[in-house]
Parts: structure tokens; sequence; C-alpha cells
């Protein structure tokens, strides 16, 4: 097996935790050689979108960080250092030394946890948990309040045979479904984001102790159900917080002459244990992981059935964004999945970290080709999702943006849980610029700190929660029904792939209350994923056209003019050249003064074209930039032109239907179909039922 660490001369094994390595200094001063590499966090150049797409076909450890001219990405090894360079990438260092920065961190949250009993959280944790510490709570919180919350599990184990464990909150919450909307909040998918999961079990221990106590909270439980699933990936958070919490590199900061000394171990570790494909891990080899634990593994946050296997999404092992075998392959997203299926989740937030932002669906961008030949489009909710994630990103300060906006991805949580169900799901990346910043910080994110205090992520969820509660934002079925019947709602139907498709299943039920009447809070009958959505498409002959060709030496660019003398619906500049090679195009728009504004760029992987596409350009100057980004062959051809637009619905417009049935003792008394749009309510007295009942 391969072995992650590097000896140093002159050091001999203390003590090992399971596979993680610790030695101790026996003299000061040793000289040091075949020391690893450190992993190092660098923030690359990317000034335009082009450079960010390119970077993501590197198969290097992307964040979700980045602003208009770079992203951060961890590297782990020369390798990865070379790639970088051989790709022509410049950057900057922001944290030289991983496992220094977590030592660091760890002595802070030392001094942390022990000049405060408590922290200002709801629960007063005042250190980062550990995977027995998550457990311990999910525990602890039904046990302290047995009749508003009960702890659940998921209906698959993790690879490594991990239960996973979630709590659900709510009035009477141990009584059968009654129809109240549910509200899912989930946590490390990923295992190194180790503020993900703190602030979804404090929101658990935030609604639990303030029931009764906060108006605002005991409404939304008496109205709701919320389930709070800390640990979605338990095999390679516990990897990652047991190793993270060893590194003492001491010797470092104070100079002491004996000194613990480790690497990271999977301290970075970001996927799930599967080691090869369709086979379980054997004993101890995840732990073995790979330099800095961040090469084995599935990403769970590409292994959901929506788009599985599209853009964003490797197919390569040994990459971070490394997708599986096929969609839902991994058993710790079947369980969320079947968790998601089973109950009518009208607001689900997955949270990451980081990078302080709200993402909203869709994973691709709007003109990317989908599957089924169209151009993806916005979600057909995104006026919605868009307004709740601005009101959710402003308690924090927070980007909220679409998932695409950075880098595309396929087989995230959200972009199958809306297309699926839609219940509307977003992504938050917490915390500005680390993976697992000191503690203290992640009180911060949670209850608001500086101008955002009193609001924080706590003030986002719970406006999350409000939206999961508003019937307006989701559907309602109500009537007669017998008293103590289970209703049940069913959908069965095929979820696009990148490839084909997979069968998904949602099916809920409820229980009928005393009086003989319900109201059950539900997703739309129809699927996002085949509503139509509007897309402004070219219509008829081009308006204007201009031809241009020209030849641009590697690492060169050439600039072209082109004039808008009229009104047009679109601007389309296309690039062409004769091998597959990359050349990059971008569009700025020459003000009088000769400043020029990038107002497009190209899309494109290292094999395709490029094309830009405008909306409505305002009519002056325009310069087209064709830059040799790596070609080999340097000529080029250009065409600008100017189109009237068409405004196409595409998506097949389909209308579709839940199955309700009323069943008695399992026994079916009546069907009858559903059909019922977001922000409607429709009555549906169970009539055959009741008399059926009657004589039953
Ligand atoms: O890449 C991811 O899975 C998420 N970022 S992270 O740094 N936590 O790994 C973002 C998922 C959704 N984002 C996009 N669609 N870009
Ligand atoms: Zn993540």
């Amino acid at each position: 097996m391969f072995n992650p660490f590097t000896l140093r001369r002159g050091r001999v094994a203390l003590a090992a935790a399971a596979v993680f390595a610790v030695w101790l200094s026996t003299s000061a001063g040793a000289t040091e050689t075949a020391d690893p590499a450190p992993i190092q966090l660098v923030s690359v150049d990317t000034p335009t979108r082009d450079h960010k797409l390119k970077l993501q076909t590197l198969g290097l450890d992307l964040t979700e960080r980045a602003d208009r001219d770079s992203i951060d990405v961890v590297l782990y090894n020369a390798a990865d250092v070379a790639t970088l360079r051989e790709a022509g990438f410049t950057w900057t260092v922001q944290v030289p030394d991983l496992a220094l920065r977590l030592a660091r961190v760890n002595k802070a949250n030392k001094a942390y946890a022990a000049a405060n009993d408590e922290s200002p959280l709801p629960s007063g944790q005042n250190r980062y948990r550990k995977l027995d510490d998550y457990n311990d709570d999910l525990r602890r919180i039904p046990a302290l309040w047995p009749d508003l919350a009960k702890r659940i599990t998921l209906p698959q184990k993790s690879l490594e045979g991990k239960t996973i464990y979630g709590v659900e909150l709510g009035k009477n919450v141990n009584a059968p479904e009654d129809g109240r909307p549910v509200f899912v909040m989930l946590g490390l998918h990923h295992a190194r984001e180790w503020p993900s999961g703190e602030h979804a079990i404090e929101f658990a221990y935030d609604l639990a102790k303030n029931y009764g106590k906060d108006q605002r909270i005991t409404d939304l439980l008496n109205t709701s159900r919320v389930i709070i699933v800390p640990v979605a990936n338990p095999d390679g958070f516990q990897k990652s917080v047991d190793d993270g919490h060893l590194i003492d590199l001491r010797e470092v900061d104070d100079g002491g002459t004996a000194s613990i000394l480790g690497t990271p171990g999977n301290a970075y570790k970001r996927k799930n244990c599967r080691i090869v494909d369709g086979q379980e891990p054997a004993a101890g080899e995840c732990a073995a992981g790979s330099p800095g634990g961040f090469g084995a593994g599935i990403d769970t946050n590409r292994n959901y059935g929506g788009l599985w296997g599209g853009p964003g999404a490797s197919d390569n092992a040994a990459d971070p964004t490394y997708r599986g075998a096929g969609p839902f392959s991994e058993p710790e997203t079947q369980a969320v999945r079947e968790l998601v299926s089973g109950r009518q989740v009208t607001t689900l937030i997955t949270n990451h970290t980081f990078s302080n932002l709200v993402l909203r669906p869709n994973g691709v961008a709007p003109d990317t080709i989908g599957p089924d030949g169209e151009p993806v489009g916005n979600a057909p909710d995104e006026a919605a999702m868009k307004a709740l994630g601005d009101r959710m990103a402003a308690q924090n300060g927070y980007t909220s943006q679409h998932g695409w906006e950075l880098y595309d991805t396929t087989g995230t949580t959200e972009d199958w849980s809306y297309n699926a169900t839609g219940g509307f799901g977003y992504t938050f990346e917490i915390g500005p610029d680390e993976f697992h910043p000191p503690y203290e910080k992640v009180v911060g994110e949670y209850l608001g700190a500086g101008e955002y205090a009193g609001k924080g992520n706590r003030e986002a969820f719970l406006i999350a929660l409000e939206n999961a509660v508003d019937a307006t934002t989701h559907s309602m079925i109500a009537g007669k029904a017998p008293a103590g019947a289970t209703l049940r709602l069913k959908k069965s139907f095929a979820t696009p792939t990148w490839e084909g498709s997979i069968k998904d299943t949602l099916d809920t039920t409820m229980k009928v209350g005393s009086n003989g009447k319900y109201t059950w809070h539900v997703n739309p009958s129809t699927r996002p994923i085949v509503q139509k959505r509007q897309v402004r498409l070219i219509s008829g002959d081009p308006l204007k056209q201009e031809t241009y060709s020209g030849t641009t030496l590697p690492s060169q660019q050439t600039d072209q003019e082109f004039v808008v003398d009229q009104d047009a619906d679109i601007l389309e500049v296309k690039l062409d050249w004769p091998t597959p090679d990359d050349m990059d195009l971008y569009v700025y728009r020459k003000a009088a003064d000769g400043t020029l504004t990038e107002v497009g760029s190209s899309t494109s992987f290292v094999t395709e074209k490029e094309r830009v596409l405008l909306q409505n350009p305002e009519q002056g100057t325009y310069v087209l930039r064709v830059e040799n980004f790596a070609s080999v062959t340097p000529t080029w051809d250009l065409t600008a032109s100017l189109f009237n637009g068409e405004d196409k619905e595409v998506g097949d417009g389909l209308i579709e239907t839940w199955t309700l049935t009323c069943e008695q003792n399992g026994t079916v008394l009546q069907r009858i179909p559903v059909i019922v749009d977001r922000g409607q309510q429709v009555k549906a007295d169970l009539k055959t039922c009741l008399s059926k009942w009657a004589t039953a």
C-alpha cells in the first residue's frame, strides 16, 4: 500500500493513532531530509471565465473561494505545482503549509476552549466536535427535549458501516406525520469542512432550546418538521477530524526542543471511503489514504443523480471531484436520497466550507446544452430562489449566486433534490477562507459578528425555515378524509443524468387527524426539470456580420474592433481555428476614453470552439480579443454577427401528477391523481375512501 508519510531522519516513531503517524524529535536542530512537500493553499490567477474553466480541467483541488481574478486551489505535492505551471498559470501563495496552519489553529482552539468554558453558541460548545461528539449530541438533544426532538437513522450505513444519524424536530415529533412541511439541513458531505456540521447541529440546539421561549421559533416548530443530518459523510469526516486534531507542530511557533510532528494525514480529506469502485474498503484502507488524504474516495457532492456524469465532475478516481461509478453509487448519497424522497422537503440547505456563498441551482450555466439537446436555461423558480438566496446571504454578508457562476458542477445535492422534488435547495459555503478555521470564527459565522452581530447563519437558517413553511412557495392539498386514515402521495419518474436516466420514486405519507380533515404541505406535482424554461435564441439571418482572420502566437493576444450600429437582440461572436487546441475569446465594450470593460468571454473546454452571446448589446464599439492560451496553431477565424432574437420555451412543458391514495391498514380505499402547482392549494375530499371506510 502507498505510504503517505515520509520519515524524517533522526525521529523515532512515538505513537500512531490508526495509521496517522506522530514523531518525536530526539535532537533539536536535526538536519532534515526528504521532507514531504507541504500542502499549500494558493490563489491562482484566473482573470476570465475561460481561465477558470481551464483550471477546472487540470484535476486540481479547487475551492469555491474566488473573486473576479482568482480561484483558490489546494496543492498537495510537487506534481500539482508542476501541473499548474505547465498549464501556464501564475499564482500567489495564501497558506504555504496547511499542516503548520492547522497546528496554529489547534493551538488557538485550545486557548479558546481554555478561556471559554462555554461559547455563546446555543449548545455552549467551545471546540470542534469529532464524530462521537456529534453522535452524543444526536442522542442528547432528544433526551433533553423528548416531545420536540427524536433521533433518526438514515436508511443506509456508510461504506465503513457507520450509521448515519440525524435529529428530527417539531411539535409532537413522535406523533405520526400530520402534513407539516419539512425542512432539511445537511452537513459534512465533504470530510474536511468541519464548520458545515457545527452549524447544522447548533441549529438543532438553537431550535430545541428556544421552543416555548421564542415565539418565532415556537411558531416555526409548531408548523414544520426540521430534519438535521450534521454528518452526511461520517467515514471521511472521522478521518479528517481525528488526524486534524493530532497535528501539533509545536516547535514551529515556540522553538521548543521536544517536538511532536505529523503530516496532515487525512486532515484535508474531501471525499468518502470508496477506494475501488464497487468494493467495500478493507479495514484501515481508507485511513491509509493518500497524500493529504485527498486522493482517495468519491466526491459525494458529484454522486447524486441529477445530470450525473455531466460537466464539472470527473470520471477519474484520483480527482477531487470524482463522480463515482454511477449515479447514487454511494451509500452516503443513497441515504440522503431516500430521506428526501420519503418526506415533503420544501426547503433544503446543504452546508459546506468555504467562500461566504449562498449558492442556488443550477450547477451548469444556462447556455450549456443539456442531455436533451437544449440549453439548460435557468431554473423555472429562479426569481423566487434568487430572492430567498439574496435574503439569506444578506444576514452574513455572503454572496448569493448560482452554483455555476464559479464553476460547473453536476451530481450535487441540491441540483438533484430541487429538480426531482421541486423543493428549494441551497449550498452554503461557510466562512471566508479556510476549510476549518479557528473555532471562534465558527461561532462568529453562526451568530453573526461585527456588522452582522445578531444575524449570521442563524438568521439565514431561520429565514430558510420560514420559507419551508410558507405555503406560497410550495403547494397544499387539503380536504376531508377518514380520521386515522393513512394518506400517501407517490410519484415515479425518470431523472435525467448526462447520458441517460435513473428512476426516482417519491413516496410520502401522513395520517389524518381525529377531526377528519387534512392539510398537506407538499411540493408541486410537476417537477422543475420538465417545466418549460425560457431561453433566448437566434432567429433569422444576421442583421450585420463581419468575418476576420488572424494569427496569434502562444501566450499572445490580438484585438479586433466591431461596431454595433443598430438595435439588435443578440451579438454573437464566434472564434474558430483549425486544430483542437485552446484559443480564448473575450469581448469588451470600449468607452469613449478607450477604456475596456469585459462584457463576455467564451466558456469552452479545451477541445471546443469559442462563442460569446450578448443580449441586447448597447450600440458602440466592441473589442474582440483572441488569446492563444495553449494552442500550437496560431491561425484563427472570427465572426461577429448581430441578430434578432426569439424567446424560446424549452423543456417538455409536461404537467405531472401526484398519485394520492387513502389507505386503511395498508389497503387502498381510494386512489386519485392530483395536479397542484407551486403556490396553489387544491381541495381533495376523499369521499370514496370515507364511504368505504364507514363500511369497512
Ligand atoms: O464543489 C462543491 O461540491 C461545492 N464547493 S466545495 O468547495 N465545498 O467543495 C459547491 C457545490 C455547488 N457549487 C457549484 N455548483 N459551483
Ligand atoms: Zn464542500
